[in-house]
């Protein structure tokens, strides 16, 4: 009785919640930057490779071929470590200019289909194709047609997910990886969910796993059939977006937005910052947490300006920028001018210091490559 009651709250939540139903498509390239590696030379097609830094620099796996995936070699691993594994492991050193240019020869099919796009990574991009009037608006055509002409053209496989939220698109891609297209029907959502479990959802890392499951929560009919307000007092008010994802809710709209403006990285101190001087001291490290963030990037926007944000002891902010040097000054050099110009607006201690960057697009020249045909 209780368990019919909370299903029907679930699907009058989701029938409200999206009135038109939404055909999404999730598209992920499989072992993306060594597939392309065995496009360009197929000569290491049978052979177990992997893209990363050496072993004897402290590399690391940034991806692997599924003949290296079945001696245990992963992303993110030490190369060191999976050289263990896999003796004959090529490793092989990231073009990723190269990998830029498959991305938006794949973004061009997309485009083909929908200007819906959002783009996650480089090998990865959600596509709304609701509007889509193409192989008779049907997305589950349209996702088998794109897989089909990336095959053709770029000589790679993706796997597609077919759902009408965006979060169970990028589930079903995954659930028949490598080469594979899953379909959920709006119908089926409700029975897909249910058997889910609650690590496969997004946010949800083996910490709040451990913590669910310490109060019986495994799967997502757990979570539905205990209801929101349970889930509220035992994990407090976050789990109001956990709850709509178990029932199958995701009401976040496919974001072609995707220009950065910007980027920074800001800490707030435990105990005040007093001075420019112990200001200059913590400068290095944010500096170099930027720089990590910024590679992340992959070159896909330049630097067009540096600043600094300060927020004093009274909780006023202040920041400061500046186009970049033309000759001589290093980042560290100026971040140090631009906070020192901050502090001086108010000389007081700092409870938060931020380092940012204002960026532009790359101009696209470098991403052009011959493809094989
Ligand atoms: P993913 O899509 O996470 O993985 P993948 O395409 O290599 O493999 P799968 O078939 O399992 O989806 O990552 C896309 C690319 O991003 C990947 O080819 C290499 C790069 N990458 C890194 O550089 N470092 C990392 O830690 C991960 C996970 C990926």
């Amino acid at each position: 009785m209780l368990i019919q009651y909370f299903r029907e709250i679930c699907l009058s939540l989701r029938s409200s919640a999206q009135e038109t139903v939404k055909k999404i498509i999730h598209i992920d390239a499989d072992c993306f930057y060594a597939s392309v590696e065995m496009r360009e030379n197929p000569a290491l097609h049978n052979e177990a490779i992997a893209v990363g830094g050496p072993p004897e620099k402290r590399g690391v796996i940034a991806t692997c071929n599924y003949e290296a995936r079945k001696f245990g070699v992963r992303s993110a691993m030490s190369s060191a470590i999976a050289k263990k594994l896999c003796p004959s492991l090529q490793i092989l050193a990231p073009r990723i200019q190269l990998y830029k240019a498959y991305s938006s020869q794949m973004r061009d099919i997309f485009y083909e289909y929908t200007d819906l796009i959002e783009p996650l990574s480089l090998d990865e991009a959600y596509l709304d194709v609701t509007e889509s009037a193409t192989l008779y608006g049907s997305a589950t055509f349209i996702a088998r047609e794109i897989r089909e002409r990336v095959c053709e053209k770029l000589g790679i496989t993706v796997s597609a997910g077919v759902a009408p939220v965006k979060f169970l698109a990028k589930i079903a891609s995954d659930w028949r990886k490598p080469d594979g297209l899953f379909v959920i029907k709006p119908e089926d959502v409700d029975a897909f969910v249910k058997r889910l479990d609650l690590r496969s959802l997004p946010g949800v890392g083996p910490v709040t796993a451990d913590k669910l499951a310490s109060k019986g929560f495994y799967t997502c009919r757990d979570v539905q059939e205990a209801g929101v307000e349970a889930l509220i007092s035992a994990f407090g008010s976050h789990s109001q977006r956990l709850f709509n994802m178990a029932c199958g809710i995701d009401n976040r709209p496919v974001d072609t937005r995707h220009d950065r403006k910007s980027m920074s990285v800001e800490k707030t101190y435990a105990s005040d910052v007093v001075d420019l001087n112990n200001i200059y001291g913590f400068l290095e490290d944010l500096i170099a947490e930027l720089n990590d963030r910024y590679a992340k990037l992959e070159g896909e926007y330049r630097i067009k300006k540096r600043f600094v944000k300060l927020k004093f002891n009274d909780f006023t902010t202040t920041t400061v920028e500046a186009g970049l040097p033309t000759e001589g000054e290093g980042a560290l050099d100026q971040f140090r001018r631009l906070a020192g110009a901050a502090w001086y607006r108010r000389k007081r201690p700092v409870r938060l210091i931020g380092l940012g960057f204002r960026l532009g697009p790359r101009t696209s020249q470098q991403l052009e490559f011959d493809f094989k045909e």
